[in-house]
């Protein structure tokens, strides 16, 4: 890698880190008090050289603009089991004091013309360097599993074809992203259900480690 990237990434890389260890860290402290978690895992990643250079171009970024117009260089996801989780989840965000939220995105009641649904948070997140204090902009994307599903096929799809898709293959998506939101309608009418399962299940586990 560049010497110059090197260097514009390390912050990012730096703040993906340690906002893993602390949003994952929010799961365990629901776990530990033995209550149902709104996060189901959480994931982060720097993006790409490349990508960060198709998007410069696309929406004409210049490059020296890169950290005020690129939001999501820096990427975390959150995911979550019920819709319901994702409310909980950004309320729980607003109210943390290690990063200032600049922005949020509501694509779950406007979803995209794609099909596409998630909540983004956009945050400015300062990463202490050697040289000092350096603030970054940070995409927190927070979705529910069945979100998160249809978003990587179509992604990974969108890549196969350059964002060309063939009718069928736009209609099947179309299709796909209708019945992942049934899914998320149906799981959180049996939501309780569902929770009282899990609660009896780790409490089974916890008795069997504890044997
Ligand atoms: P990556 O890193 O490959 O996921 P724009 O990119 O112009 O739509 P903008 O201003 O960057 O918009 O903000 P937006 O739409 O809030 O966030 C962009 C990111 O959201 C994308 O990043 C995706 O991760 C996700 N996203 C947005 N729309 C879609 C979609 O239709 N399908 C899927 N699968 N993901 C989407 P990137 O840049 O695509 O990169």
């Amino acid at each position: 890698m560049e010497r110059h990237w090197e260097f514009f990434l390390a912050p990012y890389k730096q703040a993906v880190e340690e906002l893993k260890v602390k949003l994952k860290g929010m799961r365990a402290q629901f776990e530990m008090q033995g209550v149902h978690s709104p996060i189901e895992f959480v994931t982060g990643r720097v993006k790409p050289i490349a990508s960060i250079l198709d998007k410069a171009q696309k929406k004409n970024i210049p490059l020296d603009q890169l950290e005020q117009q690129m939001q999501d260089i820096a990427g975390l996801r959150m995911m979550c089991q019920f819709v319901d989780d994702i409310q909980t989840v950004v309320e729980l965000l607003r109210k943390r004091n290690d990063f200032t939220i600049v922005e949020e995105r509501d694509y779950i009641t406007q979803k995209k013309e794609s099909g596409y649904r998630s909540y983004h948070v956009v945050i400015r997140y300062p990463v202490q360097m050697i040289y000092g204090e350096k603030n970054i902009l940070v995409e927190i994307q927070i979705r529910t599993l069945a979100m998160n599903f249809w978003a990587t096929i179509e992604h990974s799809l969108n890549y196969k074809y350059s964002g060309k898709f063939p009718e069928d293959i736009r209609q099947r998506l179309q299709r796909a992203a209708e019945a992942a939101y049934l899914l998320d309608e149906e799981m959180s009418k049996i939501r309780f259900e569902i929770q009282e399962a899990q609660a009896v299940f780790s409490r089974k586990q916890d008795l069997k480690e504890s044997e």
